[in-house]
């Protein structure tokens, strides 16, 4: 600890610099930029490339109802048999960005998906508990890859100050919603339908409107950016998931040209489900009166959350690998509220890397 604050204060007595001298710097977002999480932040000139990829790992923990956090008895309570306990997200993500002109700048997105769901039977209910072998415990899993995505940046204003693009982007349904895995019910543990939460795309044509604004200062730089999710039709399990709308603000400070820390909050909203998930059991044929798992019904979809991010960035400033950046940063919840019972949001940790030339 005594070295990290050495280390700290060594990097602040430093000279701050003057970050938009140096190229090249400048043709991609001002110095090491931003949190790494976030996507579409920054546009390029013409004729730019840009690969990057990123890991992200998200983790879910607890029940909740609203904004309390619920114990797996108050669920079942609720009517539930089943109730999820934690659910672990693990993403890879590809990007490709290219500027065919100073105006504009393309951007492709393919992701890579694995998550696990731990769940609790009631032990009340002794049926289910003997279908599942005797234990009251299951895991489901899925992985595969995800929904494609493209977008176009358009930059609206920009003076070296203040930066201001607009985006629209597509999503395709290039991930699968017929994930299935060994569920406890009629017949024992049989491969079902999973539902909604542990598919790996929407299956929906999704339309990906964005707004960002940036602001240059000497060394530092912030930003806010404002980004939905509308998807435009049912899919082929008879559902839709909730659109969603995302704020972003950050802070960013470049006490040297190779590093960045940035801070920032994240609101999210995430509309309920739309339908109704026919594929999945949705009433336990040996007790009817109950229900299945709340990830079977739209209702418990959805909700709100704010989020602080905490990232570090850096570029390499010369050497085999200049221009090369790297960058992780971690989000934490400080509140939410969902709709219905839901799992509640916990850790998200996002590291990747990106190039330009
Ligand atoms: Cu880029």
């Amino acid at each position: 600890m005594k070295t990290l604050t050495t280390i700290l204060f060594a990097i602040l007595l430093q000279p701050v610099f003057a970050v938009c001298e140096c190229e090249p710097y400048c043709t991609c977002g001002h110095g090491p930029g931003g949190p790494i999480s976030l996507m579409g932040d920054h546009t390029h000139d013409a004729g730019e490339w840009m690969l990057s990829y990123r890991y992200m790992s998200m983790d879910m923990d607890g029940m909740y109802r609203g904004s309390d956090a619920v114990s797996a008895g108050q669920v079942f309570g609720a009517g539930y048999v089943v109730s999820p306990r934690r659910m672990t997200m693990d993403m890879h993500m590809l990007g490709l960005m290219y500027a065919p002109t100073d105006d504009l700048t393309l951007m492709a997105m393919l992701p890579h998906t694995s998550m696990e769901m731990s769940h609790e039977i009631d032990p009340a209910a002794g049926m289910l508990v003997m279908l599942n072998g005797g234990s009251r415990y299951f895991t489901t899993e899925s992985s595969g890859i995800g929904d494609l995505k493209f977008s176009a940046l358009i930059d609206l204003h920009e003076d070296g100050a203040h930066h201001l693009h607009g985006g629209i982007g597509i999503s395709l349904p290039t991930g699968s919603i017929g994930e299935r895995d060994l569920v406890p019910g009629p017949g024992g543990r049989l491969s079902r339908q999973l539902p909604a939460a542990m598919q790996l795309g929407s299956g929906s044509i999704d339309l990906l409107p964005s707004l960002t604004y940036r602001y240059h200062g000497e060394g530092w730089s912030a930003g806010v950016q404002a980004a939905g999710i509308y998807r435009t039709q049912t899919n082929w399990h008879n559902y839709r998931l909730g659109h969603r709308f995302d704020l972003n603000t950050w802070v960013s400070w470049v006490p040297r040209e190779w590093v960045s820390l940035s801070g920032g909050l994240a609101y999210r909203w995430e509309d309920e489900m739309a339908g109704l998930q026919t594929d999945l059991l949705l009433r336990p044929p040996f007790a009817p009166a109950r229900l299945t798992v709340p990830t079977a019904f739209a209702m418990n979809y959805g909700g709100q959350r704010i989020e602080a991010i905490v990232g570090v960035n850096f570029l390499i400033p010369e050497g085999p690998l200049e221009g090369n950046r790297f960058g992780v940063d971690v989000r934490l919840p400080l509140w939410q509220d969902v709709n219905g019972y839901r799992l509640g949001t916990d850790i998200t940790v996002t590291g990747g890397w990106r190039y330009s030339f």
